[in-house]
């Protein structure tokens, strides 16, 4: 294990990138059993736990990104109606700031066969805000192979869910998006969207623990330049016994994006499992 302290407050880090550093010529894997970072926790910030996929919705906690997050700090509690809220099965909301285009985006990780997408909307108020919402199916070269919008005149108001069905089309991530071109901006509230496909191994988990303060680097969205044998960038951040591994490589690196929104970052304490033979760099951004 190795832990970097940070001594001072570092604003506004959105993602950790770790590397090693090797001679000209030669290469070395990068594993990683965990990586931690620690902080004061959002609201969102969450573990999971358990694994298995839930009825074959392939988006259940799966890397989600929005165009904005609307933040609010209530007893100094920072409320934030995360991205990721639309995947964890919950009643729990993601929202954006007001804008005249909002849009919402999961990852699915590797191209998938949908056959469908439920937009599940929020139950408290402003229901209509997800009328004429898009849904677009998008491959892993960048197009979009796929689409449905709802029309409020054709389908009436969405009340609890909206349900659009696909012919098994492969794609990788899945957008919604609200614009209702009267130049004024809206938000975009997702209770939760639901992405039919078939499982595949590692797809999902069932339960998240709310974090308060400690490792906020937990099931975040993760990359590294390479994977070895199905050991995933992931696997570094599931707290669980399992290895990311990339391939050999000159230069391997491995990113975490630690924060959706842009609160305040305290102090980082990054530990890794690994051999420490070569220097070994930690980056903030
Ligand atoms: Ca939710």
């Amino acid at each position: 294990m190795w832990v970097a302290t940070f001594e001072n407050i570092v604003p506004n880090v959105r993602k950790v990138f770790l590397s090693t550093n090797h001679p000209e010529g030669f290469c070395e894997f990068l594993n990683l059993a965990e990586v931690e970072v620690m902080s004061e926790c959002l609201d969102g910030d969450a573990c999971l736990t358990g694994f298995g996929c839930d009825e074959g919705n392939v988006a259940k906690c799966k890397p989600a990104r929005q165009s904005s997050t609307l933040a609010t700090r209530l007893n100094n509690t920072v409320v934030a109606g995360v991205a990721g809220k639309a995947v964890d099965g919950k009643e729990s909301l993601s929202h954006t700031e007001c804008e005249t285009n909002p849009w919402w985006e999961v990852d699915l990780l590797s191209p998938r066969e949908i056959s469908e997408v439920i937009l599940h909307n929020r139950q408290d108020a402003f229901f209509e805000r997800l009328n004429g919402a898009l849904v677009e199916l998008i491959d892993e070269g960048g197009n979009v192979v796929g689409s449905a919008q709802h029309d409020p005149g054709v389908d009436g108001s969405i009340q609890f869910s909206w349900v659009t069905k696909f012919d098994e089309v492969v794609a990788s991530r899945v957008k919604v998006s609200t614009f209702h071109g009267n130049g004024e901006c809206d938000y975009l509230n997702l209770a939760d969207v639901e992405v039919i496909s078939t499982c595949i191994e590692g797809d999902a988990c069932l339960e998240m623990e709310q974090c308060i303060y400690g490792n906020v680097a937990m099931c975040k969205p993760a990359r590294q330049i390479s994977t070895m044998q199905g050991s995933v960038a992931a696997n570094a951040i599931n707290g669980a016994d399992s290895l990311a591994h990339t391939n050999c490589e000159e230069n391997p690196w491995y990113v975490s994006r630690i924060f959706i929104c842009t609160w305040v970052v305290y102090k980082h304490i990054f530990s890794y499992s690994c051999i420490p033979c070569l220097p070994f760099t930690a980056s903030l951004f």
